[in-house]
């Protein structure tokens, strides 16, 4: 039996399955235009996932026009922006065209789940590796389709990192934000200030060994995010959360006085030091620094639960760092907070409780949405759940999928909407299976509310698609939740 073209997720926009099946062989070869080295790159890439099930080693050669096998192209086509794709499946060809290389990639992990499940396996496995004819014509509803993982609290090292952005990829995410400082730790090496990293960096929650990035490390993730087409959004959190740095550098206390690392889970407890010259040149240093190690557009710099921090005072600090961000030739990203003081009109707000936001979001201001309640990765999915922490609920697998992310506010409009991001916070998690556990299979959820016209998705239709990404999964080696709301296959 051919897989169909009805389990993908993100859903398409537009898919029609037809008669017949595409027959994946040893013979089969890709074809593109091999002196592009992007797409020859994206074709290398298609034929390394192929591989390990199929064990056929598929070349990679110039186009030739009408000839049988897989076909990659860039084509002019207006409609389906920066990341559309359209794919054809007909007897004796595959052709996968889109206006830019970004679109080609997303179309290939589209690809991937239109071929059975087993292709996902390490292993060799006997086939057939049909893929039914249809045509699919595909892009995305928002421009920012994000989740953050929180490497301050517990610190995961790059080949992990690597290892869940393979994952973001194959459900089309494009941003992945990573919380780089907060209380128990700073994970980056900046060199002008390098008792941030290594001092700061020594620990994390429970009082373990921490760790952070070298920046030839943290440029490794950079590039490797970016050659599936994600954006790293890097934060340090300031100016509260900010114990690791107060105990990295007495300079940067009022008090002068430095204190003790700190491996407990409470929040709301450090400030930086707003009246004082040296915090200034400190966030200054830290931006240009990471500001040359990012080549994507943004910038987030926290803002959250700075309890320790007065409004006025609050207030002062953002005005004193927007220009530094803007200066390094960044967008500003804060968490709601940032929306009580004045922001420019670039800075991006993320909404963690929409509750308030009738509040705090004016008119014309540009919003990633991250409702606690709904989009936390790291709020258990049931009371008995092992990982996770419950102060906003908890969020099975139905909560994390049945909503919208424009409802949540008001009479607010989709123009000024970002995007979505789900935040894992790693209060509770120290292996990467502590954050696949978490994630999937919530995050495929996170994934299509981004993607997929809202008026196409619901959850009983969701539910049956989720249920056959069960050995998917598990080919990917995703230790997942298997929640008993889904039939999983
Ligand atoms: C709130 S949400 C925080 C984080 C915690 C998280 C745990 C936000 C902006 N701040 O400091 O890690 O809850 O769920």
């Amino acid at each position: 039996m051919p897989n169909t073209l009805t389990n993908l997720i993100p859903k398409p926009v537009s898919a029609q399955t037809k008669t017949g099946s595409f027959n994946l062989i040893p013979a089969t070869r890709i074809f593109c235009e091999v002196a592009n080295t992007e797409i020859r790159a994206i074709g290398a890439y298609l034929a390394a996932k192929l591989r390990p099930a199929t064990g056929f080693d598929l070349p990679i050669v110039e186009r030739v026009a009408g000839a049988d096998g897989i076909h990659l192209l860039l084509v002019a086509d207006d409609s389906l922006g920066a990341e559309g794709y359209h794919l054809e499946i007909i007897g004796d060809a595959v052709t996968l065209s889109a206006p830019q290389p970004a679109g080609l990639f997303r179309g290939i992990q589209t690809l991937r789940q239109c071929l059975p499940p087993e292709i996902e396996s390490p292993e060799l496995q006997p086939g057939p590796w049909e893929i039914p004819c249809g045509n699919i014509r595909d892009y995305p509803r928002f421009g920012y389709r994000g989740t953050m993982l929180d490497v301050a609290r517990h610190f995961f090292g790059v080949e992990d990192v690597k290892r869940y952005i393979d994952l973001l990829a194959y459900y089309k995410i494009n941003f992945l934000h990573l919380h780089l400082s907060d209380d128990q730790g700073w994970r980056l090496m900046i060199d002008s200030w390098p008792n941030l990293a290594l001092h700061g960096g020594s620990t994390a929650v429970g009082g373990g060994e921490g760790g952070y990035y070298t920046q030839p490390e943290y440029a490794e993730i950079v590039a490797y995010a970016q050659a599936r087409y994600i954006t790293l959004v890097p934060e340090f959190d300031l100016p509260g959360h900010t114990n690791a740095v107060l105990a990295s550098y007495p300079e940067l206390n009022c008090d002068d006085q430095a204190p003790d690392l700190y491996t407990g889970i409470e929040v709301g407890f450090s400030s930086l030091c707003i009246d004082k010259e040296i915090t200034y040149q400190f966030v200054d240093d830290v931006m240009r620094e990471v500001a040359a190690l990012t080549p994507g557009p943004y910038i987030h710099i926290g803002g959250d639960e700075a309890h320790q921090t007065t409004a006025d005072d609050f207030g002062k600090f953002m005005a004193r760092i927007q220009p530094i961000v803007a200066k390094y030739g960044k967008t500003m990203i804060g968490w709601d907070e940032i929306a009580k003081s004045d922001i420019g009109p670039d800075t991006v707000v993320q909404l963690w409780r929409p509750e308030d936001g009738p509040d705090l979001i004016k008119p014309g201001m540009q919003v990633i949405m991250s409702p606690a309640a709904k989009a936390y990765l790291d709020m258990k999915y049931t009371a008995e759940t092992d990982l996770g922490l419950t102060w906003a609920g908890t969020i099975n697998v139905k909560d994390g999928y049945d909503w919208d992310p424009t409802t949540q506010l008001p009479d607010f409009p989709d123009e000024n909407m970002v995007g979505i991001e789900a935040p894992l916070w790693s209060e509770t998690l120290e292996t990467l299976a502590d954050i696949q556990y978490m994630a999937f299979p919530r995050l495929p959820g996170y994934a299509e509310i981004g993607w997929t016209p809202a008026a196409q998705r619901t959850w009983d239709e969701y539910q049956s698609r989720l249920a056959t990404h069960g050995p998917r999964f598990k080919g990917l080696g995703i230790k997942f939740y298997r929640s008993p709301m889904i039939a999983w296959e």
